[in-house]
């Protein structure tokens, strides 16, 4: 019997700097409601959902960016929205910028279950962008100011009926993320983005290559691990800073399913059948028969390119 999962991809639109956190948390539960209409039983938000994406601002002093991060999860202004998927017996997970009791800072995901309950937590690992003002730019991304690389490694989660794991952002462009959740046979892999539409050290690289790219790296760690992918934007236009939408549903043979059309406040739902996972994984992505680790070692031993000497 097939193992159908309704999965809602919820896209959001700008957040400007001066939104506040419950304005935020409004959007998002009207997107719950959407989503429960459309028959959802799981709901997927961008990355660093709650905010305007901060990194793009310089703090000169570090820790006066701290206004950006949540300090427990769930906290006052997030209860209404864990409240909400309780209600509607939805799972869920979102991103926000999460500081520590020790403070650390991470750009964190939390994965929730229909309780309401936190199963289980990411903390992004590839880091993009700089630490320091950079005048080269046309904007900044400051996530390596902000954040330290993630110490959760890429772990799955048996909820829901099926096998969960996440990424953020970036991760979607390193094969790295999704095969080692391949390995623990990840059958949902959630992602959410907040991707500027424009290159910032190469401005004639606009929307259309940016997309590509996008969508390129999504379709071929879908097929690549015989996985779904859910690629969740924050979009539109943030302070006068662009950023694309194309939130997607991936199959796991590697084809978009579902696709939003706006870079507004959007909801799109695809059911989504769990046991499909299940031939790319016993056949061509049959690890366990065709992976030759032997000839794999540099991908833990070495981080950089080094080509043979001449
Ligand atoms: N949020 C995030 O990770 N954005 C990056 C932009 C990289 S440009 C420095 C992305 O990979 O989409």
């Amino acid at each position: 019997m097939a193992r159908i999962l309704n999965i809602a991809a919820a896209q959001l639109g700008a957040i400007q700097k001066a939104d506040n956190r419950d304005t935020v948390v409004q959007r998002m539960i009207v997107l719950a409601d959407k989503a429960k209409a459309k028959g959802a039983d799981f709901i997927v938000y961008p990355e660093l959902a709650l905010t305007t994406f901060f990194p793009r601002w310089y703090h000169e002093n570090r820790a006066d960016a701290d206004v950006w991060f949540e300090h427990e999860m769930p906290n006052r202004a997030t209860s209404p929205l864990f409240d909400c998927v309780k209600a509607h017996s939805m799972g869920m997970t979102f991103g926000y910028a999460e500081r520590t009791l020790e403070g650390r800072h991470f750009n964190t995901s939390i994965l929730v279950d229909k309780s309401g309950k936190i199963v289980g937590k990411y903390r992004k690992v590839h880091l993009p962008g700089h630490a320091e003002f950079d005048p080269q730019r046309t904007h900044q991304h400051l996530e390596k100011r902000y954040f330290e690389p993630g110490d959760l490694g890429f772990q799955v989660w048996r909820t829901m009926g099926g096998l969960f794991g996440m990424m953020i952002c970036n991760d979607r462009r390193w094969p790295e993320a999704y095969r080692v959740m391949g390995l623990q046979g990840v059958e949902v892999i959630t992602l959410g983005f907040n991707t500027p539409s424009y290159n910032s050290q190469k401005p004639d690289e606009g929307p259309e290559q940016r997309i590509f790219h996008h969508k390129l790296s999504l379709q071929a760690g879908a097929y690549q691990n015989s996985t779904w992918v859910v690629a969740v934007a924050k979009a539109g236009v943030e302070d006068g800073n662009p950023m694309f939408g194309c939130s997607v549903i991936v199959d796991p043979d590697g084809e978009i399913v579902a696709e939003t059309r706006t870079e507004d406040d959007e909801v799109i739902v695809h059911p989504c059948d769990l046991d499909a996972t299940k031939f790319g994984k016993e056949t061509i992505f049959d690890f366990k028969r065709h992976r030759r680790i032997e000839h794999y070692g540099l991908i833990t031993s070495r981080i950089g390119a080094e080509p043979p000497t001449e």
